[in-house]
């Protein structure tokens, strides 16, 4: 793999998927020949506590080293081409990139969205221009539109408690006190539709997300049939995309709760975390034993080993 920012770069999303399952079953410390003498430097310009921690986890047991910047708290970044910069930003993401280049052999970053500007946002800017000034390969680790480990860790979480047959995969939308990215949501159903699920999306009208990420993909307005038969039920919230970056409302009528877990078969409930409790889903619902939140975290590390392991390997 040269890079990973999205389902696009990974030539058999399923091996992919098989291949952190296979290292969740290796022994500790037996990995570490593949990635000694390698260094990952992880960018952060926006909060983390799974992705940062699961990433640097995945690089220790594959015998990196790791570097972990809190770009948000260094030199303001330039990104703009032909800008004067004679105001605030101190260097320029050519600079940035190429230097920080020479001192890893991968970088990571990971970049909120300002869902302020929708085409700025969808271009996916900051990683794309990190991908264009960089000189080795660019781990995305969440960016403005993607987040492309988690929907790998889902998949791994998925396929570990599978039914015999097709399971049925409801994304749903919850309510939240914040606007917060479409990422997880969007990454998620591109990830879906290359594994062997039924896959339905559900949420109130006005939250439709970009059709790039939609197409093919069956979609109600009603959450109640949405979860009817459903084996796995993700609930996430996002702003809008049509009325980009509002919220229109925060419907409590959305919300997770053991009376809409009912509705499934014997349904498991994932969430990427950090989720708010009592909004997004009821205690009972994340404190029941068929909530996978917290193995969802846990196969972050195995997804990242994957993917790292594939990038140091330089294999497709
Ligand atoms: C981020 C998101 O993309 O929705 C990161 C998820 C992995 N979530 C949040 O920012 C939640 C913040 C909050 O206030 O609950």
């Amino acid at each position: 793999m040269k890079q990973f920012t999205s389902v696009h770069d990974v030539s058999n999303p399923e091996a992919l998927v098989r291949e952190a399952l296979a290292l969740k079953q290796q022994p500790r410390g037996s990995l570490h020949h593949i990635g000694q003498h390698h260094t990952i430097a992880l960018l952060f310009f926006n909060p983390s506590l799974r992705t940062r921690l699961s990433t640097q986890r995945a690089a220790i047991e594959l015998g990196m080293s790791v570097m972990d910047y809190n770009a948000g708290q260094g030199w303001q970044l330039e990104f703009e081409d032909s800008a004067v910069m004679n105001i605030d930003k101190a260097e320029h993401i050519k600079e940035a990139a190429a230097v920080i280049s020479q001192y890893a052999d991968i970088i990571g970053i990971r970049t909120f969205p300002g869902l302020q500007d929708r085409e700025r946002d969808y271009s996916d800017y900051v990683l794309r221009q990190f991908q264009q000034y960089a000189r080795v390969p660019v781990v995305s680790l969440e960016s403005a539109i993607r987040h492309p480990l988690q929907s790998l860790a889902d998949w791994v979480t998925i396929e570990e408690h599978r039914p015999a047959y097709r399971p049925k995969v409801v994304l749903s939308w919850a309510p939240h006190p914040r606007a917060l990215p479409q990422a997880v949501a969007n990454s998620f159903l591109e990830w879906m539709q290359r594994a062997d699920v039924e896959l339905v999306l559900t949420h109130p009208k006005g939250y439709e997300l970009a059709e790039e990420f939609t197409q093919g993909v069956t979609v109600s307005y009603d959450q109640n049939e949405a979860l009817e038969g459903a084996n796995f039920i993700y609930a996430k919230n996002w702003s809008s995309y049509q009325d980009y970056g509002r919220i229109l409302n925060q419907d409590a009528g959305w919300m997770i709760t053991p009376e809409k877990m009912a509705r499934a078969n014997n349904g498991k409930f994932m969430h990427c975390l950090p989720v708010r409790r009592n909004v997004v889903v009821a205690d009972a619902v994340l404190d029941s034993p068929n909530s996978l939140a917290i193995e969802q975290a846990n196969n972050r590390t195995y997804a990242a080993m994957a993917v790292l392991k594939s990038i140091l390997e330089g294999k497709d």
